[in-house]
């Protein structure tokens, strides 16, 4: 189903409740960077996003060294951030 980018405005709004993601307005995305005690809670956490992304089929660019997971949510169908990146990071957030 197709889905519209959202304003800038209405992003950096919504992200008022998501303390720990910011705006990456070159890159069209929000971002945020979790740190974890090892690689196995790392990667226990982007299992459990991966289940999530997958049902949802609504995934995650990320990149992970170790314990370090960094996210970046983007729409591609839409080239900006949607409701879609919104709901994902709730969800990541849940996880982490
Ligand atoms: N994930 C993200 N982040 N953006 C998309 O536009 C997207 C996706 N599109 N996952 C989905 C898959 C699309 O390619 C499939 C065909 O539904």
């Amino acid at each position: 189903m197709k889905i519209d980018k959202l304003p800038e405005d209405q992003i950096l709004a919504m992200l008022r409740s998501l303390p720990d993601w910011s705006y990456d307005g070159a890159a069209q995305s929000i971002i945020r960077h979790l740190t974890f005690a090892d690689f196995a809670q790392a990667f226990g956490f982007m299992t459990r996003v991966a289940i999530c992304a997958e049902k949802a089929d609504h995934h995650p660019e990320w990149f992970n060294v170790y314990n370090r997971v960094d996210i970046k949510l983007t729409t591609h169908d839409a080239g900006g951030v949607t409701q879609r990146d919104i709901d994902l990071a709730r969800a990541i957030d849940g996880f982490a």
